[in-house]
């Protein structure tokens, strides 16, 4: 049985990948968390951890020998990066160093897998639509600088020390129990309030035209679990769709579904400073590789998302 140890495990895509490989693929599961933190998805073998303690992981990695590592941890708010540049250096760089570096120290070599992000793409230009891996990339913030120099670094891990290192982008993924400050979440949660009569009838909403690539959080961590079995050493994958909506369209979605007239406002705080018009993945790499493709259609990820946020708001009631 092959042994699995997720890293930041407390996140919205632990719970879902930790489910997926103790309970989809068999593995023995063990994860990471903050001392703060609680795991939405239990599991047997939990353990505290910052990757900031470079230490901490050596001892850790020695007491449970994993064959694979999942490596999610991070400071994943583009926002919190902007206003905390140096702690987002330190936990998406040095943090992923550190955890590369304990698993250098180990006497056999686990196969590592680096989740970076479509962000990293940056500013990119119509004609380079659908992004595929070798697009040159053009980090617009520190979020996404961060997660363009972990894709860097695990690259050279892999090639200098000859490790099993393997380097996912991640365009946006979806579902129930997502943060609401990211889109979807952001308009199932104002439906949901809105129905309860919570709020007053009004979507407050930002930049209606912006196509993006989105994809259920549980493709995703299939994807996860299919590269970390058949992934090359030192490359990179594209996960997400391999299609856009625009966000006016995900909208629609919700509100079809939502049980109350709603109207429409642009919030001035949803604007972002730079919107790239387009953000759509090449996902033809992975799907070579692995027979990968997503298979959850959009309408169903909006509609579970929207009843996560009911039922969150009927056990607060
Ligand atoms: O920031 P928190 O308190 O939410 O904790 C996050 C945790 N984390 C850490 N874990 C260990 N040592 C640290 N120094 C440290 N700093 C933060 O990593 C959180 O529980 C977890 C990352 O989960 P999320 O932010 O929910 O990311 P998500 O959506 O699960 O995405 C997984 C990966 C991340 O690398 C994203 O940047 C990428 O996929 O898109």
């Amino acid at each position: 049985m092959k042994k699995a140890l997720i890293i930041g495990a407390a996140g919205f895509v632990g719970g879902y990948l930790t489910r997926h490989l103790r309970d989809g693929c068999g593995m023995e599961v063990h994860v990471t968390k903050l001392p703060a933190e609680e795991l939405r998805e239990r599991n047997g073998n939990v353990y505290n951890l910052d990757i900031l303690n470079k230490e901490d992981i050596v001892s850790l990695l020695y007491e449970i020998r994993p064959d694979y590592i999942f490596h999610l941890a991070a400071q994943s708010s583009v926002g919190v990066a902007w206003r905390n540049p140096s702690l987002t250096i330190d936990i998406n760089i040095k943090g992923s160093v550190n955890v590369m570096d304990a698993a250098r120290e180990l006497y056999y070599k686990p196969r590592i897998l680096l989740i970076g992000s479509g962000e990293e793409y940056g500013q990119i230009r119509a004609d380079e639509i659908p992004l595929k891996e070798e697009n040159r990339i053009r980090p617009g913030n520190l979020y996404a600088a961060t997660k363009a120099c972990q894709n860097m670094i695990g690259r050279i891990y892999a090639q200098a020390y000859d490790m099993e290192v393997m380097m996912v982008r991640a365009f946006n993924h979806i579902g129930p129990a997502q943060s609401s400050i990211f889109v979807v979440s952001d308009f199932c949660r104002q439906a949901a309030e809105i129905e309860r009569g919570l709020r007053k009838p009004v979507m407050y909403v930002g930049n209606l035209s912006a196509r993006r690539d989105f994809t259920d959080v549980r493709d995703v961590v299939q994807a996860y679990s299919l590269l970390m079995e058949f992934g090359e050493p030192g490359e990179t994958y594209n996960v997400g769709r391999g299609s856009s909506v625009s966000i006016k369209e995900a909208l629609e979605l919700i509100l079809s579904m939502c049980g109350r007239e709603v109207k429409v406002e642009t919030d001035r705080n949803k604007l972002r400073p730079v919107d790239i018009p387009v953000i759509e993945a090449d996902i033809s790499k992975i799907r070579e590789l692995t027979g990968w493709s997503p298979q959850i259609p959009l309408e169903q990820t909006i509609r579970e998302t929207l009843d996560y946020w009911r039922e969150q708001l009927a056990e607060q009631i």
